[in-house]
């Protein structure tokens, strides 16, 4: 009921008979300014108003009096305004009184709800409801309340300033988002029903790490359309997306920061994992979705491996892959022709076809297609099979020319082809003797030693794929094993005739070896074998008529094996011998050295020489007057003596003589052995004393070679007179030709002098001719010719080889 209109209804009642008009219970609100009024409206006089607490506490109030009432001024209402009051007014003499109760309330806020708005999902959480400022708390009543379902309920004790609800529990999911509310009620009488009840609504809020995360859209696109992904997740707070494209690669390119993901006109590159990821505060979570783009089989590509361009026998790898875009399978096929034949059909974006020897029917257009449900396509790759270059070299090359018992190797060798098959064979088709060795390109066939039955054309024949290469060699046999062999019927005389033989063995083939004497360089006589399956013996007979000239002479046979490919110094043998020519000795020849004019004292040596076949013996003599002395004889050709010093009993003739069983030969030489006149003396016969008028011979004797010439001069006298032979006649003597007289014997090589005296007697009775008039130079020539031969004669008989000419016979001047 409302107050004042309690008080207007009163009114008429109390005017009636002074009566104090006061409120007998007032409910203040605390914090208010309030005013309590007194009055007394039938009291004509003054009036006087007192204001009396009947609690043990003062008013805390102002008061304010006026005509009729007074007023107590409640400023700021508190707790300590709770009283019960007296108005007394006095009218005059008449008292009259009221008294009213002041209750206070305070309620002045909404209740505070806490711990809605946190809640952990799923563990237990405390909802609260706090009322405060609350008076007078015994008549509070809060209840919580989540939608219209009373959570908790709580009623408030005295002299409590207000209350607190506590709700325990695990909020769900479902809990998100409910209503709750705390509604206080003071429930006291007299206040003002607006005043009464208080409430505070909220919302519960589940706070959750974000679940249930999950994207939706069509994870298939076609190339160019639009791709949209969204991404679904529970959790409280609201969560934050990112997403993230996974390519295939492993790059991660983040694509946007929005629940939703657009991406325009899509290519291929965009294909790849998009990962949602969905975080708040309590934790993250993701969600994975696979986008294809749907594309027909694109970038296909076919490759051979290692090349295109190949040769036969060869392998190749052919490779074809479409992994752009995900296909379903990729077919292999060869096309020759225009048509086609499958060669492999793989599930997947990949297939591999190896050749490992290819052919050459391998060529052509090998054709790759890739399917998938969007269409198809295909690459396309020319292969091109080749033939090796096949190139056989044989080697020796031609013809081969072998020497019987040597060894031979016959070379094939192919190029261009990287696994050759070799094969040997023969034109004749006659077995292949020997070894055949094979080592990758190089094959040989050894023939050691090689025989006769070896000769032939051999084929070495190569394979190689589809091409074949031969070639071939002849091999041409000989034997020529040993030299030559030369003999003589032996030695002979001039004009004899000699007869060689010249053997060679075991020649082949015979007919192709030519025999031919040489005379040096002069062809005597040639033949040649005839022909022979087998090795033969070859003879060939010289008949020489020997000469003198042929004396020494080297006569050769020389077999020539006349085939090209031999060595010169295998295709001739020769073999030589020497002319056996016998003869007497000849050409001996005597030298004498230095020379054969000598002096007496020289040294000399006396050689001979001769010439003989067989040699025999030399003998060395000197004859002097048909004597003949032996100096040397040895055996052999030659021969020497040497004389250290010669005196003149060496000069002579000496001869060197010459044997063999075919004769003798010899040889002289005339040895002079000279000396300086001396061991002159002279002779004067009769005497050196004479008388006047008688001749003298005066005998000069000199050991001398060449003979000396001799001067007789009279050592007063200017005049000379010459002999050759040493003799002076002085005739008719006077005394004037007494006196020292000089001769002087002189040859080539000197001269000695002798001086003596010649005494003549005076006779009386005629003068003397002068030395002028008795000498002639017919007389003493005359007498020189005489003299010189018994000087030749001396030498002769002494066989000292000096000249004496000491035997100056008178009778004979
Ligand atoms: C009333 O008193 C209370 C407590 O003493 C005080 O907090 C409040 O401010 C006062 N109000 C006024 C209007 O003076
Ligand atoms: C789509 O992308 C491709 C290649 O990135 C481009 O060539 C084409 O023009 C684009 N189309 C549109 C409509 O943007
Ligand atoms: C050739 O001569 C040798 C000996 O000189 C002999 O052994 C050989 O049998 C001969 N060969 C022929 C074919 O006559
Ligand atoms: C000749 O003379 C030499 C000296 O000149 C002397 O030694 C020698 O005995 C002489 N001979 C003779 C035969 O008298
Ligand atoms: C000396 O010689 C001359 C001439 O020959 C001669 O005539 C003369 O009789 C000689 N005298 C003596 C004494 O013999
Ligand atoms: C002896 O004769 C030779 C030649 O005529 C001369 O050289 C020499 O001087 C002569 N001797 C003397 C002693 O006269
Ligand atoms: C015969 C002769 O001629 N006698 C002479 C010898 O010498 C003396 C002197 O010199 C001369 O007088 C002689 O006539």
């Amino acid at each position: 009921m409302d107050l004042t209109l309690l008080v207007f209804l009163l009114l008429p009642v109390v005017a009636a008979s002074h009566k104090v008009d006061l409120p007998p219970k007032v409910v203040f609100k605390m914090g208010d300014r309030r005013e309590l009024t007194c009055s007394m409206r039938s009291c004509p006089g003054e009036l006087k108003f007192v204001w009396t607490p009947l609690e043990d506490k003062p008013l805390f109030a102002a008061v304010k009096n006026k005509p009729t009432e007074s007023v107590l001024i409640f400023e700021n209402v508190t707790r300590n305004h709770e009283n019960t009051v007296l108005c007394k007014a006095t009218c005059g003499k008449e008292t009259k009184q009221a008294k009213t109760t002041i209750k206070v309330y305070s309620f002045p806020r909404n209740p505070v709800i806490s711990g809605n708005d946190g809640l952990i999902l799923g563990e237990e959480n405390v909802l609260t409801c706090e009322v405060s400022h609350v008076y007078p708390s015994e008549f509070l009543e809060v209840e919580l309340l989540q939608g219209d379902t009373v959570l908790q309920a709580k009623e408030g004790e005295p002299n409590t300033d207000g209350l607190l609800i506590s709700h325990k529990f695990k909020p769900s999911s479902a809990d998100d988002g409910n209503a709750v509310t705390c509604r206080a009620s003071l429930n006291m009488d007299s206040i003002p029903s607006d005043g009464m009840i208080r409430e505070t609504s909220g919302h519960l809020s589940v706070l959750s790490a974000p679940h249930n995360v999950r994207v939706s859209g069509f994870a298939a696109v076609s190339l160019g359309s639009g791709l949209t992904l969204t991404c679904e997740a529970e959790g409280s707070p609201e969560p934050a997306f990112t997403w993230t494209a996974l390519k295939p690669d492993g790059q991660r390119v983040e694509m946007g920061k929005l629940r939703e993901l657009f991406v325009r006109n899509v290519s291929l590159t965009d294909t790849g994992i998009y990962r949602c990821e969905v975080s708040n505060r309590l934790g993250s979570q993701t969600a994975d979705v696979s986008v294809v783009v749907k594309a027909p089989p694109m970038e296909t590509i076919i490759e051979a491996r290692p090349q295109t361009v190949l040769k036969e026998g060869e392998s190749i790898s052919i490779y074809c892959k479409s992994d752009r875009v995900p296909v379903e399978r990729v077919v292999l096929r060869l096309m020759v022709d225009g048509r086609e034949t499958e060669l492999k059909t793989s599930v997947g974006a990949e297939t591999t076809f190896t050749l490992d020897s290819v052919k050459l029917s391998d060529s052509g257009l090998y054709v790759c297609e890739a399917f998938n449900e969007y269409g198809r396509q295909r690459a396309t790759l020319s292969l091109t099979v080749e033939t090796h270059l096949l190139e056989v070299v044989l080697q020796p090359d031609g013809v081969i020319v072998a020497e019987r018992g040597s060894g031979h190797a016959l070379s094939c060798q192919a190029s261009g082809c990287p696994q050759p098959t070799f094969s040997w064979r023969r034109l004749e088709n006659l077995p292949t003797r020997g070894l055949t060795e094979t080592i990758g390109f190089l094959s040989q066939l050894f023939l050691d030693p090689v025989e006769l039955e070896d000769e032939g054309t051999y084929i070495c024949e190569v394979t190689c794929g589809s091409v074949a290469e031969s070639k071939q060699t002849e091999m041409k046999l000989f034997s020529f094993p040993t030299s030559p062999v030369l003999e003589s019927s032996g030695p002979s005389l001039e004009g004899e005739t000699v007869r060689l033989t010249c053997s060679v063995r075991d020649v082949f083939p015979a007919d192709i070896f030519r025999i031919t004497w040489m005379d040096g360089e002069r062809e005597l006589i040639s033949e040649s074998g005839t022909f022979s399956s087998r090795p033969q013996n070859l003879t060939s007979v010289l008949s020489y008529d020997i000469e003198a000239k042929d004396k020494d002479k080297s006569i050769t046979c020389k077999v020539l094996l006349d085939i090209d490919g031999v060595p010169a110094a295998q295709a001739v043998k020769t073999s030589s011998t020497t002319l056996s020519l016998h003869y007497p000795p000849r050409g001996t020849r005597i030298t004498v050295s230095p020379q054969v004019d000598l002096k007496e004292g020289e040294s000399v040596s006396i050689s001979c020489l001769s010439d003989s076949v067989p040699v025999g013996r030399v003998v060395l003599r000197r004859v002097v007057d048909a004597i003949e002395t032996e100096l040397k004889a040895n055996e052999g050709a030659e021969t020497s003596v040497i004389l250290p010093s010669v005196d003149l009993d060496d000069s002579g003739l000496y001869v060197c003589e010459a044997f063999n069983q075919y004769g003798s030969h010899r040889d002289s030489v005339q040895v002079i052995v000279k000396t300086p006149p001396r061991n002159t003396t002279v002779e004067v016969l009769p005497s050196s004393e004479v008388q006047e008028g008688q001749n003298i011979t005066i005998c000069c004797n000199s050991v001398s070679f060449p003979p000396p010439a001799v001067v007789l001069r009279k050592l007063d006298s200017d005049s000379v007179i010459y002999s050759p032979d040493g003799v002076f006649q002085l005739i008719n003597l006077t005394p004037n030709d007494t006196g020292l007289y000089q001769v002087n014997v002189t040859n080539d090589l000197g001269y000695e002098t002798e001086i003596f005296l010649i005494n003549v007697k005076e006779k009386r009775f005629e003068s003397p001719p002068s030395w002028n008039d008795f000498v002639t130079a017919a007389v003493c020539l005359g007498s020189a010719l005489a003299l010189l031969g018994i000087v030749v004669y001396l030498w002769r008989e002494s066989k000292k080889g000096s000249y004496d000419l000491t035997k100056c016979n008178p009778d004979t001047v």
